[in-house]
C-alpha cells in the first residue's frame, strides 16, 4: 500500500518534472511552489517580488545559463527583458534550438552577440546597462506542444564571472540541435542553416556545422561562447 502510494507520488513528480533554472538563480521554485505552474506565461506565475534577494549579478556581455532538463527533447528559447517586472522579453539571446537529452544543460556565455545587438537596438550598450535590473525567460516546448516557462532575475554587472568550465558542462547525451527548415536535410544535405534562415546567431547559428547531430559534453557551451 505504502509502496504503491510512493510509486504514484513518484510518477506524479516525474510527470511534472519539467525543467529547472539553476544559474542564474531562478525567480522561485516553480516545481514546488503551490501557486506556480510552468505552463503559465511569462514566468510560471512566480512574481518578481519574491526574488529581490536572489537577483544574480550577470555579465552585460552574456552570462552563463545552467539548467536541469527532464524531457527527451524540447524546443528551447532564451529571452531577456530589461527592467523590473518585465513583461516584454524582447531580446532573444539564442535562436530557438532543440535541446536534447536529460540532465544538465549549460551555456557558458549566453547569446553574447544577440545581447549586444539587442542592447544596441534599445539605444543601450554593455556599459550603459551596468547596474540595471533585467530578467531572463527560458521557454521549453516539449512533445505535447505546450510551452513551459521559467524566469531568473539578474543585475547587469561587468565584473560578474562566468561559470567555470567545470561547473558549466552538459551531461552526457545532453546537447542542442539547430532547428532547420522542413525538407532541407534530405533535399540539400550540404546547405547550412544560415542559407535557409535569416542568419541565425547564438546557439543554433553556431551549431550549423553539426546540424542534425546532438552535441554532447561541453561542446555546445564552448561553441556559444565564441
Ligand atoms: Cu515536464
Amino acid at each position: 500500500m505504502l509502496t504503491s502510494t510512493l510509486i504514484l507520488l513518484f510518477l506524479a513528480l516525474s510527470a511534472s518534472a519539467h525543467f529547472k533554472v539553476e544559474y542564474p538563480t531562478w525567480r522561485g521554485d516553480s516545481l514546488t511552489t503551490d501557486t506556480a505552474s510552468q505552463w503559465i506565461f511569462p514566468c510560471a506565475n512566480i512574481s518578481e517580488a519574491t526574488s529581490l534577494s536572489n537577483r544574480t549579478a550577470w555579465s552585460p556581455e552574456g552570462g552563463s545559463l545552467k539548467m536541469e532538463v527532464h524531457h527527451p527533447w524540447a524546443l528551447t528559447y532564451v529571452n531577456l527583458g530589461i527592467g523590473t517586472n518585465v513583461s516584454a522579453f524582447n531580446i532573444s539571446l539564442v535562436s530557438g534550438f532543440n535541446q536534447t537529452g536529460n540532465g544538465t544543460f549549460c551555456l557558458s556565455e549566453t547569446g553574447k552577440e544577440n545581447l549586444k545587438e539587442g542592447l544596441r537596438k534599445a539605444g543601450k550598450d554593455a556599459k550603459s546597462v551596468e547596474g540595471m535590473p533585467a530578467s531572463l525567460q527560458v521557454i521549453q516546448i516539449a512533445a505535447t506542444g505546450a510551452s513551459l516557462y521559467n524566469c531568473a532575475d539578474i543585475t547587469f554587472n561587468a565584473t560578474a564571472a562566468l561559470l567555470s568550465s567545470s561547473d558549466c558542462q552538459n551531461s552526457t547525451n545532453v546537447g542542442g540541435v539547430a532547428i532547420q527548415n522542413a525538407g532541407t536535410s534530405t533535399t540539400n544535405p550540404q546547405s547550412s542553416p544560415a542559407a535557409n534562415a535569416s542568419t541565425p546567431t547564438g546557439a543554433a547559428g553556431k551549431m550549423g556545422a553539426s546540424l542534425g547531430l546532438g552535441i554532447a559534453g561541453g561542446a555546445l557551451a564552448m561553441l556559444v561562447g565564441l
